[in-house]
């Protein structure tokens, strides 16, 4: 396959909320570009980029994924991203690693919750961006409505450069405003267009609309200002130059019509992405320098080369399969390169080009480039592969914390070995799942960004590594700690034969900032205890805060400061001091008050405001707090705090209250305590479960 270098490179992330239409664009703009011969669609399960079994199956997206066509001469590399916001980080992660994004928004739907934090994210980024208006064709879609919600919730700067020519049904082409010419399309999906002069009655609706797009481009740049006011309008030239120059600083935002299904505007599409988007060669990429400060790099194929891992795929069959940003220089297959961030040396062998999940041999990558390779021994995502020369490092890309939590086990015992190997492999592609031994109860416990989330997980675990797990109802992460200071004492004394045991410690709690965890601290004076022993008085207090007194969950946000004690010469040892650390906890635990605490949730939920009423009181008895509400035009957005607990089946209930129509977004917030008369049901619940160690404990 051919080598592009970065100017004739354009790199795109496809973003929006779930089911706006994405992977069905990049379907057929692969299609209309020639990269691939066959029209897939999602309804059959024959995309390019919904490749894995369960995208299949659901027909959503779950990961992203990568595929290129060659357009105007340029190499188009396409990101496929997820719109659920299970899987928000990875759409996260294909933002860092392009110049622009396409969001998607669907002309019936309009704004969306997604659409709004993938607009944030991406202004966050200060990414230019391509508005894709889609799915155009169907019943009440409406061009004029998303328009306006775009401009209300997103921005001004949001500017048509084209019409839609038929409406509904009867959508079959676009007025090109930057041309002004008509392209129309077959009726029979093939996506063939064909190019004229604009229908008569839409002359004036198109004269108008450029008016205000010279206007908007004239506005974003000194002297096209000055030019426009002398000449009364720009130049062919001027228009074109001055629209790429104010999408490359994000002041403008040009917005496009489609129908994926129906292969509608994808070539214009495809022309915006290659005029208007920058090329990596003029935009450079955020890095870190040696002392962490951060620093733009330049895509210079001559450089010392570096690259960024932005994704891994874990294939039980074809292995690790790494996906990589070029940054700087050249990375060539058949050569070994340094993994800066585990400072080890990685073999590449061939570097790939991938369409979605079909793979093709590169001689070499260069900057500004995204393709992958395969097989690498120790190489993760975020590291960087880099010259030693460079010296850069990239700001590692964050995942979000889970907010869900499922104790799991295997279907056949014997199999938990291939459980956690093959969770290793699951979290290399995917850091926003996480799988760790309940202390207490020793069950395995899966966690994620929300069922969906921890479904798909357990599909995954079963296709690729073959192993099935059962899956029991989820468990709120609930802490512990401590509402008043108080002093304690623990004395560990026991003759056993010749040999003694002996420990003794006097210790002071005292409740910290909630976040703030554990902090112990050591004031011992005088020797009252001899200096290696106050480690496992540390010890003691450690391993008995971490299982808990109320009901065996994580006592946190205290202080344990060992201020005095006494020893034996002969009988102390560090098992004996770490026994008298336990001991001394429980008895604070007696006199300190302790309590739960639940994590609370930041919940956005957005729904047609005939329903927001009914919600909001729905969540005021989930013990939810509202902190505000907005009006959308038809539409309301419902911001409250409300506990875990309450939200578990909040899926279930918002889309049959309204018919489906609703949608939510919910992050993890912080700790706060139980109210008191539900912590009685909590302590009996993890009894119950946990039976014997618990009460033990207590
Ligand atoms: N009528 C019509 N349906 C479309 C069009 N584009 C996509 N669809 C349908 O809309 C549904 C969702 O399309 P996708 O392309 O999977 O949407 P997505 O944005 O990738 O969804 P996620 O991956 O879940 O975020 C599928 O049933 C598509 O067939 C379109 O242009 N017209
Ligand atoms: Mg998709």
């Amino acid at each position: 396959m051919k080598v592009y270098d970065a100017a004739s490179i354009r790199n795109i992330a496809v973003v929006g909320h779930g089911g706006c239409g994405k992977t069905q664009l990049v379907s057929t703009m692969l299609f209309v570009a020639g990269a691939v011969n066959r029209l897939g669609k999602v309804d059959d399960g024959t995309t390019v980029t919904d490749f894995d079994d369960e995208e299949i199956a659901r027909k959503h997206t779950l990961a992203s994924s990568l595929a290129h066509a060659e357009w105007q001469k340029a190499k188009v590399n396409i990101i496929d991203t997820p719109g659920f916001a299970n899987f928000l980080a990875d759409a996260r992660a294909a933002l860092r690693v392009c110049e622009g994004a396409l969001v998607v928004v669907d002309a019936v739907a309009g704004v969306e919750v997604q659409t709004e934090k993938f607009w944030a994210e991406a202004a966050a980024l200060q990414l230019p961006r391509l508005v894709v208006v889609s799915r155009l064709e169907r019943d009440r879609a409406s061009l004029e409505r998303t328009l306006d919600a775009l401009h209300r919730d997103c921005g001004r700067e949001i500017v048509p450069i084209q019409l839609p020519i038929g409406h509904e049904r009867a959508f079959h082409g676009v007025v090109d405003l930057v041309r002004m010419r008509a392209l129309t399309f077959a009726t029979d999906d093939s996506g063939r267009m064909t190019e004229g002069d604009i229908p008569a009655e839409m002359a004036d609706a198109a004269t108008v609309a450029r008016e205000q797009l010279l206007e908007m481009v004239a506005e974003t740049d000194e002297q096209l200002m000055e030019a426009f006011f002398a000449e009364g309008t720009l130049t062919q030239e001027q228009l074109v130059a001055g629209l790429h120059q104010a999408t490359k600083n994000a002041k403008l935002f040009p917005l496009v019509c489609t129908s994926g299904l129906h292969a509608i505007g994808l070539q214009p599409l495809l022309d915006a992405i290659v005029d208007f988007i920058p090329s990596p060669a003029e935009r450079d990429f955020p890095a870190l320098d040696t002392d962490g400060r951060e620093i733009t790099v330049t895509a210079v194929d001559t450089a010392p080369y570096s690259a960024l891992v932005w994704k891994t795929i874990a294939d039980p069959f074809a292995g690790r399969i790494t996906m990589l940003r070029v940054v700087t220089g050249t990375l060539k297959s058949d050569t070994t390169v340094t993994n800066l961030t585990t400072e080890s040396s990685e073999r590449l062998g061939h570097l790939l080009a991938l369409q979605g999940k079909a793979q093709t041999h590169v001689s070499e990558l260069k900057a500004g480039d995204l393709g992958a390779v395969a097989k690498l021994k120790d190489t993760h995502t975020n590291d960087a592969l880099a010259d030693k020369a460079t010296k850069v490092r990239f700001v590692p890309m964050t995942f979000p914390e889970p907010v869900l939590a499922y104790a799991i086990e295997p279907k056949s015992r014997g199999d938990e070995d291939k459980i956690s190997t093959a969770m290793q492999r699951l979290r290399e592609e995917d850091p926003s799942i996480s799988y760790a031994r309940d202390p207490q109860t020793h069950e395995l416990l899966l966690s994620g960004q929300g069922q969906l989330h921890i479904e798909v997980t357990v599909a995954k675990l079963k296709r690729r590594f073959g192993v099935e797990v059962n899956l029991k109802p989820p468990r709120i992460p609930y802490r512990e700690t401590i509402s008043v200071p108080t002093e304690a004492h623990g004395r560990h004394k026991k003759q056993t034969g010749g040999h003694g045991q002996f420990g003794d410690c006097k210790i002071k709690v005292e409740p910290l900032p909630r976040g703030s965890d554990f902090q112990f601290v050591d004031d011992i004076f005088g020797g009252s205890i001899p200096r290696q022993f106050v480690p496992a008085v540390e010890k003691g207090i450690q391993e008995a805060r971490v299982r808990g007194y109320l009901a065996g969950y994580p006592m946190v946000d205290f202080k344990a400061t060992v201020f005095d004690g006494s020893y034996h010469a002969v009988d102390s040892n560090e098992l004996s001091f770490k026994m008298a650390g336990v001991l001394a906890f429980k008895d604070a635990m007696t006199r300190a008050r302790p309590t739960i605490l639940e994590p609370i949730m930041q919940v956005e939920v957005y729904t047609p405001s005939d329903f927001a009423g009914d919600l909001m009181g729905d969540l005021n008895s989930r013990r939810g707090r509202i902190a505000g509400m907005d009006t959308r035009g038809a539409m309301t957005v419902i911001r409250a705090q409300v506990p875990m607990a309450e939200m578990l089946t909040y899926e279930q209930h918002l889309t049959s209250a309204t018919g489906g129509r609703g949608s939510y977004h919910m992050e993890y917030s912080h700790y706060e305590e139980v109210p008191h008369q539900f912590q009685a049901k909590i302590i009996a619940a993890a009894r119950a479960e946990r039976g014997q160690e618990v009460a033990e404990e207590v």
